[in-house]
């Protein structure tokens, strides 16, 4: 992206002093992140976050921006109510100098700042048990903060998101329109999502006759969407609220353990490394079900495994796609990088199925000892 589109923004909102350095930041696949710090005097630095919105992917930036700044402005009361720090403890959004909560540049692009977060770092990578454990926390508190909150007044900010029985046919679709004509070398890789096709109407089934709920999720709950503390390493907030919508408590859960208890990489090449590691599930389960046990129903619960498999096999046809009709959406930094990625979530979903009694039997473990926390 041109300099100037970045100055173009960073000279329409409310900051204050002299810009000392400006840079790329964070590893996420959707949005440009930039870190900017700014020099006060005798005040020292301060640093924000400016984004550049991806309006290919998010085409309804203004209902985003929307739910997010209803959602902060409703967890900053419940932090201030619970003592907790509002401006550590979720996202605060810098408005432009026209007092709006985004700025639109002379392209049409959508770009919003953030306060920075400071002494926190997010992992791309979660290496302890106990990181997975407050990881988990920090993902369940979230729900939890936020059980009240009237979910369907939220805009669905990207349509069917985790809808896995639209996803399916929109996979369908791109395999047969094969525009880059890519589909005759991944056969293989479009067999396995295909054969797995009856998983997407077991959750929009459950939805339908509403025997699970429809909650307020975030929808991308990678480890690297929750900074924690630098020095006590504990979870501080949950960030990347693009996609805050009405969803299933359960995909929330299963796309972070999707995520943590991969041994290896997302975009791993060698998949003999990529298993699905039972320990991290333990941990990250005791952290999730523990802070959402008094909301989450039997039915939920009951559903966790079946989740994780679901999502993971939703994530491989969404990369799929878009390998097959030509990298448009996820980031990429080489060539097949979307067909890496989809193979290793298709390996791993080939060891969660492996291992699905194990982890049955570790969620029922985990609510037992949830109801005897002595035993923990
Ligand atoms: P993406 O949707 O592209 O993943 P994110 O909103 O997750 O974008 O931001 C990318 C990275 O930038 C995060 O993983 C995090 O490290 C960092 N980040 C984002 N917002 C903040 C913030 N307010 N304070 C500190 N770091 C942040
Ligand atoms: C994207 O933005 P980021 O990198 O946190 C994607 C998620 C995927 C994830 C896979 C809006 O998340 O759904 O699970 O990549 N976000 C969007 O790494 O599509
Ligand atoms: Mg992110």
């Amino acid at each position: 992206m041109g300099k100037g589109k970045i100055d173009e923004a960073i000279g329409q909102f409310r900051y204050e002093g002299v810009l000392i350095d400006e840079r790329p930041y964070g590893s996420g696949h959707i949005n440009d992140t930039y870190l900017l710090t700014f020099e006060i005097a005798e005040m020292g630095t301060i640093k924000v976050i400016l984004q550049r919105m991806n309006k290919n992917i998010f085409t309804k930036p203004i209902e985003l921006m929307e739910n997010i700044l209803n959602v902060t402005s409703y967890l900053r009361k419940k932090i201030i109510e619970n003592g907790g720090n509002p401006d550590r403890e979720t996202l605060n959004v810098i408005r432009t100098v026209d007092n709006m909560p985004y700025f639109v540049d002379s392209e049409g692009e959508y770009w919003r700042s953030y306060k920075f977060i400071t002494d926190a770092t997010s992992y791309d990578q979660v290496e302890s048990p106990e990181d997975f454990y407050q990881s988990a926390v920090a993902f369940g508190n979230f729900q939890r903060l936020l059980a009240e909150y009237p979910a369907e007044t939220l805009h669905e900010t990207i349509e069917g998101f985790h809808d896995t029985k639209a996803r399916f046919q929109v996979f369908k679709k791109a395999v047969e329109d094969d525009v880059c004509g890519r589909a005759a070398s991944v056969q293989k890789e479009i067999q396995f999502v295909l054969e797995h096709e009856h998983l997407a109407n077991v959750f929009a089934d459950l939805l339908e006759k509403k025997e699970i709920p429809l909650r307020v999720t975030h929808n991308d709950t990678k480890c690297n969407n929750v900074l924690f503390d630098s020095v006590t390493k504990e979870p501080i907030v949950v960030i990347d609220l693009d996609t805050i919508m009405p969803g299933m408590s359960m995909y929330d859960f299963a796309d972070a353990v999707r995520f943590i208890a991969n041994t290896a990489v997302e975009d791993e090449p060698d998949t003999s490394k990529v298993f699905f590691d039972t320990a991290k599930f333990r941990a990250f389960a005791n952290g999730f079900i523990g802070a959402t046990k008094d909301s989450l129903t039997e039915i939920e619960i009951e559903n966790l495994v079946k989740a994780t498999f679901s999502i993971t096999v939703e994530l491989a046809s969404r990369f799929l796609d878009d390998y097959i009709t030509g990298d448009k959406y996820f980031r990429c930094e080489y060539p097949k990088h979307n067909l890496v990625r989809t193979r290793c979530q298709l390996q791993l979903a080939k060891d969660i199925a492996r291992k699905t009694d194990e982890l049955e039997w570790i969620i029922r473990d985990v609510l037992e000892k949830c109801a005897d926390p002595e035993t923990l």
